[in-house]
């Protein structure tokens, strides 16, 4: 049955092995969502789903800067960057899907973070804040105007993409307890005051 119709849509974020426990970049719990998550997209007609799919040479890995390490921070072209440790390389089997997700019933699956030099939080723009995914593009030619959002990490991709929606004029809203976070030298918190800050709804499951 779903509440919501076609000017609506929900946007599971990043739910990859690599962002759960045992991935390369877990989230704690990271895995705890995906059941609400396949609960959540029956009330949803329009079903968006992201990915997090880089290149093994990808400039946000600390590998692949000298002496770097994970979680350390570097300056971009596009400003401070923190580097992860390598995760969700293009067909590796922790940038799959967790495996209990229900993946079958979305209508777009949008893949980002795969131009080597850019990386890329959020659903809507790369880390410039300029170059876009297309995800605007197209919720705006479906007519849609109002998200809601869940998923991994709350405080990185999920925050990134609240943030731009709201700024490009959508309703967004962000189901807490489908998401988890990484929560980096309070990260947790900074990115759930900015979110209400900024117009962000953040609801549970049960105000669905
Ligand atoms: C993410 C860090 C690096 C996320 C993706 O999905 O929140 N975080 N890449
Ligand atoms: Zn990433």
């Amino acid at each position: 049955m779903s509440n919501f119709g076609e000017d609506t849509a929900l946007v599971l974020i990043d739910i990859q092995n690599d962002f759960c426990p045992g991935g390369a970049l877990a989230v704690d719990q990271g895995d705890e969502i995906v059941e609400i998550s396949n609960k959540i997209q029956e009330q949803f007609k329009i079903k968006i789903i992201t990915q997090d799919w880089h290149p093994s040479t990808h400039k946000s890995f600390a590998s692949n800067h000298e002496g770097k390490e994970p979680l350390s921070t570097i300056e971009m072209f596009y400003g401070l960057q923190v580097l992860w440790p390598n995760h969700c390389i293009q067909g590796t089997e922790g940038s799959k899907f967790h495996s209990k997700l229900i993946t079958d019933s979305a209508d777009l699956i949008i893949r980002k973070g795969f131009r080597p030099e850019i990386d890329s939080y959020s659903a809507f723009f790369e880390n410039d804040q300029k170059t876009p995914t297309g995800l605007d593009g197209y919720l705006k030619s479906r007519g849609v105007n109002t998200i809601y959002l869940c998923g991994l990490a709350l405080d990185f991709c999920v925050y990134f993409s609240a943030i731009d929606g709201a700024k490009l004029g959508y309703n967004v809203n962000v189901i807490q307890d489908a998401c988890r976070a990484i929560d980096l030298d309070g990260s947790f918190e900074k990115s759930l005051n900015d979110m209400k800050s900024k117009g962000v709804k953040i609801l549970t499951t049960s105000d669905l």
